[in-house]
Order: C-alpha cells, then sequence, then structure tokens
C-alpha cells in the first residue's frame, strides 16, 4: 500500500509580535529630540489552502508543530518593525480542520475554497513615538509584542466523491470500479483485499462525469471498528449516492442489504436516508435470477453484462440528486 493518512493532528503557532521601540530623537543643536520610537511588526499568520494535486494528509503525519515568522522589533526614527513570515500550509481538497481541544470545526476546506486563516500572528507593540501627549512629551515605554495565537489542530479527510460504493468484502466493489474508471484498486479473492479508498472518474458520456469511492468492505460490527471498513466510512458521508453491492451467490441477498443498511445507521443515523441504488453483482455465476426485485440492477464487473444499465440508472439517480440538493 502506498502512503495514505486521513487523519493527522498539529500545532500550529502564529509568530509573536515585534516589540515596540524606546527611542528619542538626536539632532545636532537639539539636546532633547522627542520621542521617535517605532512600532514592532506584526508575527505571521499560519494559513490552510486546498491543493488538488494532494489527496492525503500523510505530510502532516511527519510533521508535529508549523511556525510562522516572528515580527522584527520597532528601531529608532520611527522605523517599523518588519512584518514576520506568513506559512501557507497545503491539505488535501476535503480536509476538515477542527480544534484538537473544543472539537469545533475550524474550517471545511472544499475544492476552490479560499485560505483560511488558522493561527494568528501576534500584533506588534506600539514604539513610544505613539504614546506622546501634550502631558507627557517624552515617555520612556513602549509596548512589547502580543504572542503568537498557538493551537492544536485535527486534520480529517473527507474524500470527496459522488458516488459511494458499500459491500461486504469480496463481493466486486473494487472490480467494479476498475471496470468503470481508470482507477486501479488491487481485486483479490479474499476478504479486505482494499484496505484504504480509492477514487475513479467514472465517465457517463461526453459531457457528464461523476467520482466513484470504493471502500475496503463492511462487516458487521463495523460500526464499533470491526473489520477496516468503519473507519472509511466517514468518507461515502458526503456522497450524493450510495451504491449497495451484493454478491448474487450470496444466501439471503436481502438480508445482506439489510445488515448492511443497519451497519450504516449505527454509524451515521442519516446514512441510510441517501439516495442509493441496490446492484447484484457475479451475476454471471448465477442462472436464476427472478428472485432480484426489478428494482435491483443485476450486473457482472467481470464481464461486463448489465453495466450500461446500471450506469443509466445511476446517471438518473445523480441528476435527481443535483436537483434536490438534500446533502451539502
Ligand atoms: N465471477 C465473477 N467474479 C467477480 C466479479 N466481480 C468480482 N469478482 C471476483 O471476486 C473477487 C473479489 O473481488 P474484489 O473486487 O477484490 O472485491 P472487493 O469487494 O473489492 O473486496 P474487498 O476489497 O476485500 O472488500 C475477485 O476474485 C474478483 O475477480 C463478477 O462480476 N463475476
Ligand atoms: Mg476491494
Amino acid at each position: 500500500m502506498n502512503g495514505f493518512a486521513d487523519w493527522a493532528r498539529i500545532w500550529v503557532e502564529g509568530g509573536n509580535g515585534g516589540d515596540g521601540c524606546v527611542s528619542f530623537r538626536r539632532e545636532k543643536h537639539v539636546p532633547k529630540g522627542g520621542p521617535d520610537g517605532g512600532d514592532g511588526g506584526k508575527g505571521g499568520d499560519v494559513f490552510m489552502v486546498v491543493d488538488m494535486r494532494i489527496g492525503t494528509l500523510l505530510d502532516f503525519k511527519h510533521l508535529r508543530r508549523v511556525r510562522a515568522g516572528n515580527g522584527g522589533n520597532g528601531k529608532g526614527k520611527r522605523m517599523s518593525g518588519r512584518g514576520g513570515r506568513d506559512v501557507l500550509l497545503k491539505v488535501p481538497p476535503g480536509t476538515v480542520v477542527k480544534d484538537a481541544q473544543t472539537n469545533e470545526i475550524i474550517a471545511d476546506l472544499a475544492p476552490g475554497s479560499n485560505p483560511v486563516l488558522v493561527a494568528r500572528g501576534g500584533r506588534g507593540g506600539r514604539g513610544n513615538a505613539r504614546f506622546a501627549t501634550p502631558i507627557q512629551k517624552a515617555p520612556r515605554w513602549a509596548e512589547k509584542g502580543e504572542k503568537g495565537e498557538k493551537r492544536e489542530l485535527i486534520l480529517e479527510l473527507k474524500l470527496l466523491a459522488d458516488v459511494g460504493l458499500v459491500g461486504r468484502p469480496n463481493v466486486g466493489k473494487s472490480t467494479l470500479l476498475r471496470r468503470l474508471s481508470a482507477a486501479r484498486p488491487r481485486v483479490g479473492n479474499y476478504p479486505f483485499t482494499t484496505l484504504r479508498p480509492h477514487l475513479g472518474l467514472v465517465r457517463l458520456n461526453q459531457y457528464r462525469s461523476f467520482v466513484m469511492a470504493d471502500i475496503p468492505g463492511l462487516v458487521e460490527g463495523a460500526h464499533k471498528g470491526k473489520g477496516l471498513g468503519a473507519q472509511f466510512l466517514k468518507h461515502i458521508e458526503r456522497t450524493k449516492v450510495l451504491v449497495f453491492l451484493l454478491d448474487a451467490q450470496s444466501e439471503d441477498p436481502l438480508k445482506e442489504l439489510d445488515s448492511l443498511r443497519q451497519e450504516l445507521k449505527l454509524f451515521n443515523q442519516a446514512l441510510p436516508d441517501k439516495p442509493s441504488l441496490v446492484a447484484v453483482n457475479k451475476i454471471d455465476l448465477v442462472r436464476d435470477r427472478s428472485h432480484f426485485p426489478p428494482s435491483f440492477s443485476c450486473l457482472s464487473a467481470l464481464t461486463g453484462e448489465g453495466i450500461n444499465d446500471f450506469l443509466r440508472r445511476l446517471g438518473r439517480m445523480l441528476k435527481r440528486g443535483e436537483e434536490i440538493e438534500v446533502y451539502d
């Protein structure tokens, strides 16, 4: 498995503001010049920005702490300190940023969103030139720079897919994604071949395409952390349509469907209400199809049988989804 991480923890720190300066003008013929201490520079900020080329939070696993630059101190002759260097952290689209202490969501970085400030740099302190008044003509004090904001963040990656494939291990989810897209998740005749989510771009026609997610197979008890599927369920929370993929050879496909729905529900109450399509895979292996309801899409990811019909149905559902926009 090549590198992938959908979770990370990181400290971010804004730079400290520079201190204000205490200084007095020195001129040849004026023994006591007025105050001319400049202000400290502002500390740098830490921003997060979406980079469409990134698909994992792996880089953040090696990064404990990120700190923006400190502002420079003010100087005489009313010279302000330099502003601290900002830091721009690049994250994959679909990253949700939370405060680690409060769990509050700070940002939801969908594709195309603006950079988000995650740790503000401290203000620079004012120099003594700012404090001169008619009564206090020569203040001998200046402000210290403000400390930068410091907080621990949790980053969570929710992959952005239109369609999520849900099914027991070994039913052929990855085979289906391979047939429909250029994605190349591994296929194997054993459960848990797929260890992490894969995305594929599926073309419906010249003008329309959608992104489909293949996640590791779901077993009973997944919501309690059994198997692998549960930790990846969050990736299908935002899809517009779910495809429940069943195995035509399964003893009781309807029961299988029921338990898949049940697992989703235990993970997130709202998940089973999402528009969904039921597909029965490996249809090439069974003779009698009469016991599958007509609303089910019978197909073979291996031979390609039934695939066009499946895509037509899926295309219609996605179109409907666009109009309704139940899920954002
Ligand atoms: N006969 C037949 N075999 C299939 C079909 N689709 C998949 N298979 C086989 O079923 C096995 C499992 O396929 P995968 O695509 O790896 O299944 P998966 O659902 O991704 O499995 P996990 O990643 O373990 O959850 C492989 O041996 C495939 O060749 C099909 O339509 N017909
Ligand atoms: Mg798989």
